[in-house]
């Protein structure tokens, strides 16, 4: 026993007396938890909006809508799942109930609720079959309950809060595993509230004491991402036209958030370089205007170009796009969305199909303890867990691709390894175009993924240039399409 200790203690004062292994950097706080981590790898989710809304042409259902209406003539919720699959969603979050109060599963809590629709005479479910779906296909599953709800009777009192919470309970421990939990902010006031047909407002910060609520959910699903204009999982990216920052920190303060001061949607937007918290932006953005389905609005389906806009401006700015699709009247993926999806889908394949910089030799200005374990190497070799990096007082370094020849460059794709904590504040992109360098692109934040335009130069050679960072820059991939 004693001579294994020996030995056992040589060996590390030998590995730690090698010259050639160098402790990776520190991490730079705060990090990603390890649900935020995988969130971040998703990139694309799918919104599913469905409720008494699609038969009624609402937006906002007021609650007085009679669930009989609710009724899909063809409907597959499988057809939803494999159409978000086929177009490389990992993730499917569904409005279980819009600000209407309908619940698309058979609450016991209310009576208003599929339960009550002459669909499927009452036995149908479709929660359970979304969740099933995910399940057969291989997407999470996540869930939508608004707080606000138009249909209840003791909105806006104490009791509605319990409401709200057996219904978290019954949703929790009936369906799941749930990988997210969306909490809408909205509330616009006035209702049907059980008959009373009146204006109620409620005290936001106060009234539905998230604390409690959030607590009982994570006893439940303790790897349960919470999404709300201020997270703590997920915060909004404070606009929902499917944009999030040029410049998009992952890290924010929370309490920045309730200082009940006008402009946190930019907040929101670009997040804050020093922020205490992990609480990357979520892009929530409608396939159409609105959030439902309604016929008049099938001219009005996004294109896959102005998809693919919107996937760079939120996968490419290091954020996850959670994209509506809602179902139509027969409870299925309309046509027109399919098509455009898988517009989008072949267009992102194509763009990104052949990284030229890939195992392409790499020259950079430092290596962290000239390790070859945080070489330049690392940055090609299409492994998102391997690094470049430099020694920790150096903030800023060049990274030089050669590609062998002059080809057309149309995007450049950067990723950090935030696993790390999210570091870079500036960078630059330069081409050499007849052996003469000039920069065709910069940018301040990276972050799990960013991706810039190029507009087709032609090089042989591509320099990123990390001008500036809060610590050493800990790169995990460099792409070049
Ligand atoms: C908003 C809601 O009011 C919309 O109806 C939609 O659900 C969107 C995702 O969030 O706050
Ligand atoms: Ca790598």
């Amino acid at each position: 026993m004693k001579s294994f200790y020996v030995i056992a203690f040589a060996l590390v004062v030998f590995s730690n007396c090698n010259p050639k292994e160098t402790p990776p950097p520190a991490p730079l706080l705060p990090i990603p938890a390890a649900n935020q981590l995988a969130w971040h790898q998703m990139e694309l989710n799918a919104f599913v909006h469905f409720t008494t809304n699609t038969f009624t042409g609402k937006e906002w259902g007021y609650g007085d809508e009679s669930p009989t209406i609710f009724n899909p003539t063809n409907y597959d919720a499988d057809q939803w799942v494999l159409t978000f699959k086929e177009a490389g969603f990992k993730g499917v979050i569904l409005t279980c109930k819009h600000h209407d109060g309908f619940c698309l599963w058979p609450s016991k809590y209310t009576e208003h609720s599929v339960k009550n629709s002459v669909w499927k005479e009452g036995k149908g479910d479709v929660v359970r079959d979304v969740m099933r779906a995910c399940k057969k296909y291989e997407l999470k599953f996540g869930v939508y309950l608004s707080p606000w709800d138009r249909n209840h009777a003791d909105y806006g009192t104490a009791p509605y809060v319990d409401y709200y919470r057996n219904q978290l309970n019954e949703l929790f421990t009936t369906y799941g595993p749930v990988f997210e939990m969306w909490f809408d902010g909205a509330n616009g006031g006035d209702g049907y509230y059980g008959g009373k047909r009146e204006k109620r407002s409620i005290q936001g910060s106060t009234y539905y004491d998230w604390s409690t609520t959030l607590n009982l959910v994570r006893e439940l699903e303790p790897e349960i991402l919470f999404f709300s204009d201020a997270g703590p999982g997920v915060r909004w990216v404070g606009n929902e036209r499917g944009v999030a920052g040029e410049t998009n920190w992952n890290t924010i303060t929370p309490d920045t958030l309730y200082a009940g001061k006008g402009g946190i949607e930019q907040l929101l937007n670009t997040g804050a370089e020093n922020g205490t918290h992990w609480i990357p932006a979520e892009v929530d953005v409608s396939i159409r205007k609105g959030w439902f389905y309604h016929a008049e609005e099938d001219t009005l389906v996004k294109t896959p170009q102005q998809l693919f806009d919107i996937y760079l401006t939120s996968v490419g700015r290091g954020s996850t796009l959670l994209l509506n699709i809602p179902p139509d009247r027969r409870g299925r993926v309309h046509e027109k969305d399919s098509a455009s999806l898988m517009g989008f889908r072949a267009l992102v394949d194509s763009t990104f199909k052949n990284n030229v910089a890939l195992n392409k030799s790499v020259q950079i200005s430092s290596i962290r303890g000239k390790d070859k374990r945080y070489s330049g190497a690392n940055l090609v070799d299409g492994n998102p867990e391997t690094y470049w990096t430099t020694d920790d007082e150096i903030t800023s370094g060049t990274i030089e691709i050669d590609l062998g020849k002059s080809q057309q460059l149309n995007f450049i794709e950067l990723q950090e390894y935030i696993q790390l904590g999210q570091r870079v504040k500036g960078f630059t992109v330069e081409a050499r175009v007849n052996n003469a360098w000039q920069q065709i692109a910069a940018g301040t934040t990276i972050g799990y993924k960013r991706i810039l335009k190029l507009n087709g130069v032609n090089a042989d050679a591509v320099r990123v240039s990390i001008t500036d960072s809060k610590a050493c820059p800990v790169i995990a991939e460099v792409g070049v399409y």
